[in-house]
């Protein structure tokens, strides 16, 4: 069994077992960020998946997703990377979770960009599509990434993308969540200009966005 398989395993099992000073020392001895060695990234997204598919199976109670997704967040909160120093107003970043209420992979993706420099505008969770698209165009992004968890939420993106092109808007949106990384193809179908599936990754797109298009 793969280091990261068993930190996975004991994470699952001290989740389970509501256990939150072994949770933060789980979690104490990885990176912040993916890539490069196992990260917080590597270990909580497959731990929460594999609760996730315990209560679909009916194997572990609702109470017990939530309590592990609440210890997961005060856990992360703690180890996210520290800002670092603005780069510019350009480009200007704009991240929502669409519809569903699961904000702990919004959280994370929000932490890296900080600390990759970039300054974002959170318009929270469950937002309707129609307010996101009024939201992105009052601010003038030029990203909006969008956080999905659940595949109704998922198949909205194409009403954000319909919005935003309806008012002639270049904004680019960009995707994430477990149904994107379920789909390979979702993004597309949904209209989206990229699709990440992490925080790391959620880095590298804005930067190759920002290489690319024609931002001062
Ligand atoms: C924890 C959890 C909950 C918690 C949420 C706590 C919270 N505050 O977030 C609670 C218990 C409240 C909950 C409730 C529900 N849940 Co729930 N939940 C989960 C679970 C187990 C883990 C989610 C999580 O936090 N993962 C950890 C984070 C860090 O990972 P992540 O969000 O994927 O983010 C990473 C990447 O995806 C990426 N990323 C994320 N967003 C973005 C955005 C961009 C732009 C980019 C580039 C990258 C990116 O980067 C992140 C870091 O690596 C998932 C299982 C799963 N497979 O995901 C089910 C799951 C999402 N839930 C599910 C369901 C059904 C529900 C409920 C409807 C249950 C119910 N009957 O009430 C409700 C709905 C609530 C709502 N309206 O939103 C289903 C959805 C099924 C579907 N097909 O749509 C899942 C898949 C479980 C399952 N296997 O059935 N849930």
């Amino acid at each position: 069994m793969s280091n990261l398989e068993t930190i996975t395993r004991q994470l699952v099992e001290a989740l389970l077992r509501l256990d939150s000073p072994g949770v933060g020392a789980l979690l104490d001895g990885l990176r912040p960020l993916a890539g490069g060695g196992p990260s917080l990234d590597d270990v909580v997204v497959p731990a929460l998946e594999r609760i996730g598919r315990d209560w679909e199976e009916g194997r572990v109670s609702l109470s017990q997703v939530y309590m592990a997704g609440r210890i997961c967040e005060r856990a992360v909160e703690r180890l996210l990377s520290p800002d670092r120093p603005v780069r510019g107003d350009r480009p200007k970043l704009g991240i929502a979770v669409l519809e569903d209420h699961h904000a702990l992979g919004k959280r994370m993706v929000k932490s890296a960009l900080r600390a990759a420099g970039y300054q974002l505008q959170d318009y929270g969770h469950g937002r309707r599509p129609q307010e996101l698209v009024e939201m992105a165009l009052r601010d003038q992004v030029d990203v909006l990434l969008i956080s999905c968890l659940m595949l109704a939420s998922a198949l909205r993106v194409s009403e954000v993308v319909a919005g935003l092109q309806k008012a002639g808007s270049p904004i680019a949106v960009v995707v994430g969540g477990a149904p994107f990384r379920l789909e390979a193809q979702l993004w597309k179908e949904v209209g989206a200009r990229a699709v990440g599936r992490n925080s790391a990754e959620a880095v590298a797109i804005v930067r190759s966005l920002a290489e690319r298009e024609p931002w001062a």
